[in-house]
């Protein structure tokens, strides 16, 4: 099967094997290897998953646009680093980024940034200060992108007033009933509803610029340096469309401050660590600090607590839906999800103030030099 969908894309050597790769709960990824005899080169093959992506081909459009945008300027800056820095799509026989199966699923294939890792948890501060950097580093490459060239892959992703009505309505239908087991984070969750109301308000009175943002920027979504441990690459580009930089900055904070996974069963072990949120704030700034504007700057920290409050809501709503949306390993894992998520929002909740002054310090620092 997957032998066929690759036979339509433009490899030159032989296919040696093909692998199950990653740990994304949305799409099936894949490593390809290819030639052999000391000359192996290898390829990622992905399937984009189409009951979240309702129109894939917007998504190959903002892959391929990304791309090209950062890799012409990279040229105009370095020759050499493309490579290094960003992955390419490759083509089809026939010159499509893209290749369909019988079931209209689509797929892509990459080039493989060598010598790179991934991490599931940040370890330390430097893990943190390179990944952030990373991540600002993409943000600046694109900065000068038109967002009138990106539609939206998921409509209202980040919308945190859709996200609710979704939750409510999967609270009322109940169809799996699992409402009665979820009492707990239900409670937690009404708590922090009027969040929302305060968000909305916030951007009514602010005129937030859209950017365009990567909107899954979480720490297994950037690729490490085996040899420097520096970071090196973003991937995942599935969800790169119009938004705002603090969606970002909240998605980083989310996934580098937690030490445990998302769906550790003893949530008391999930907090959000402060000496990480230093380094990330300060790696992302470094890149980043000199173009963004005053208000950006002030709701970063806002982003932490919109994001990890999203994330909760999208895990309990798909427990109460029966698990349609997130992959699953075990039977309550997306309670379980919600659960963890909703312990780090307590932890930055308790922390906001802490966190805003040292996105304020820090961006006194890296302002000032650019
Ligand atoms: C999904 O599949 P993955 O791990 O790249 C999700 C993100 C969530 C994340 C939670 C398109 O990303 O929004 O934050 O799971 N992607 C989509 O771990 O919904
Ligand atoms: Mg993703």
């Amino acid at each position: 099967m997957i032998e066929n969908i690759l036979t339509d894309f433009n490899i030159n050597s032989k296919i040696i094997s093909t692998e199950r790769y990653g740990n994304g709960i949305i799409n099936e990824t894949y490593l390809v290897r290819t030639g052999g005899n000391g000359s192996e080169v290898k390829y990622i093959l992905r399937k984009i998953n189409n009951y979240v992506f309702s129109n894939p081909a917007i998504v190959v459009d903002n892959t391929v646009k990304t791309i090209q945008h950062i890799s012409n300027k990279l040229q105009k800056q370095d020759n050499k680093k493309i490579s290094d820095y960003v992955f390419q799509i490759v083509e089809t026989k026939d010159g499509n980024y893209y290749k369909t199966d019988d079931d209209n699923n689509y797929w892509c294939l990459l080039t493989f940034i060598e010598n790179s890792y991934t991490i599931e948890i940040v370890e330390n501060k430097e893990q943190a200060y390179q990944a952030a950097k990373t991540f600002g580093r993409f943000q600046r490459l694109l900065f000068d992108a038109d967002i009138n060239d990106f539609q939206p892959t998921i409509p209202n992703f980040h919308n945190l007033k859709n996200r609710l009505l979704t939750f409510e309505k999967a609270i009322k239908d109940d169809i799996v009933q699992r409402v009665k087991t979820a009492e707990e984070e239900l409670l937690r969750i009404n708590t922090y509803k009027y969040l929302q109301k305060e968000f909305s308000n916030i951007l009514n009175e602010t005129k937030l610029p859209k950017r365009i943002t990567h909107n899954d920027a979480k720490i297994n979504n950037v690729l490490l340096n085996k040899l420097t441990d520096k970071g090196q690459c973003v991937i995942d580009l599935d969800t790169v469309m119009p938004g705002y930089i603090l969606y970002d900055f909240g998605d980083m904070v989310r996934s580098f401050t937690n030490p445990k996974p998302e769906d550790i069963q003893d949530i008391n072990k999930v907090t959000m660590r402060i000496e990480i949120f230093e380094s990330l704030a300060k790696g992302y700034l470094e890149e980043l600090g000199g173009l963004l504007t005053k208000s950006e700057i002030k709701y970063l920290t806002l982003g932490a607590v919109l994001i990890t409050l999203e994330q909760s809501i999208r895990y309990l709503t798909d427990y109460l839906i029966g698990d349609k949306y997130y992959t699953i390993n075990f039977s309550n894992q997306n309670l379980i999800r919600a659960g963890t998520q909703l312990k780090l929002l307590d932890s930055i909740i308790e922390q906001k103030e802490e966190m805003k002054k040292i996105v304020e310090k820090t961006v006194e620092l890296y302002t000032k030099e650019l």
